[in-house]
């Protein structure tokens, strides 16, 4: 009887789980030290909503397994296109302080949504790939970062959550900063490393079987600018040419999830989570 009552208990939690796979709240970025990255008085509430952060289109685009480019706007032909410069400064208790500066451009609130308009829009905030923010502000304070080393990256996006582009290229800038005095970096359980080259991942689609709870670091390099996408878990990591990239996974979801290329548009992981 009592193993009949456990049966059903873990029927009902796979069900849940695969009901939170539709729910974009419950898709954020797993990894704690990125998503509560933002210190919440510097920043405007409105902008630092997670349930607003989360890019409804992205989500749509994803779940209907839509590749094109129709995401990005590109601003090649137009005479002064937009330009983002950043730098990041340790504050020695485990955050970064970011000095952006734009041209060319206008940064408006991503909240209220509002249409594109050309030369307008707000910045990503990227950390190790990640996407954690979307702010219109100058001045960002990242807290509660792990100790070590972060890319920080922030790409400029229109109004309605494209990025601007010259051609392929995503107007971006980037930096790194190393963190101290903050919390120790995450530890894996499993670590799963990839490499693209020519448009193949080298030894073939890379397989890794792990428990529900484990933490996996997924560390990828591409000889191309690309962004890996694990799907169901929505996690996105980007990756520029040459440089590798991790990204932790905890294994919050059962299943089998497959790892894609955005750009490439080929699969180069299954992720087994049982
Ligand atoms: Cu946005």
């Amino acid at each position: 009887m009592k193993d009949r009552y456990f049966v059903v208990a873990a029927l009902l939690l796979v069900a849940l789980s695969a009901a939170a796979c539709s729910t974009k709240n419950t898709l954020l970025p797993l990894d704690a030290s990125t998503t509560t990255a933002m210190d919440q008085d510097t920043m405007d509430q409105g902008t630092m909503d997670q349930g607003t952060m989360d890019h409804e289109d992205m989500v749509v685009e994803e779940n209907s397994h839509d590749h094109d480019h129709g995401e990005m706007v590109d601003v090649s032909g137009v005479a002064n296109p937009p330009e983002v410069s950043v730098t990041a400064t340790p504050d020695g208790t485990g955050g970064a302080t970011l000095d952006i500066a734009t041209s060319n451009f206008t940064l408006v609130p991503a909240n209220p949504p509002s249409d594109h308009q050309p030369g307008e829009g707000h910045l990503h905030i990227y950390v190790d790939g990640v996407s954690i923010a979307m702010v219109h502000e100058t001045t960002v304070h990242l807290g509660d970062l792990s100790d070590g080393h972060h890319n920080i990256r922030v790409t400029v996006s229109t109004n309605d959550h494209r990025d601007y582009t010259l051609g392929e290229t995503v107007i971006a800038a980037s930096t790194e900063v190393m963190t101290t005095g903050g919390t120790a970096a995450q530890e894996a359980d499993h670590t799963l490393a990839l490499e693209v080259m020519d448009g193949m991942v080298m030894g073939g689609i890379q397989r890794l079987a792990v428990s529900v709870g484990e933490v996996v670091a997924i560390t990828a390099t591409s000889d191309t600018d690309d962004s890996l996408h694990i799907h169901a878990y929505d996690l996105t990591l980007e990756l520029k040419a040459g440089q590798p990239s991790t990204l932790f996974v905890e294994a919050s979801i059962p299943g089998v999830f497959e790892g894609e290329l955005h750009h490439a548009g080929f699969q180069v992981l299954s992720l087994e989570v049982s």
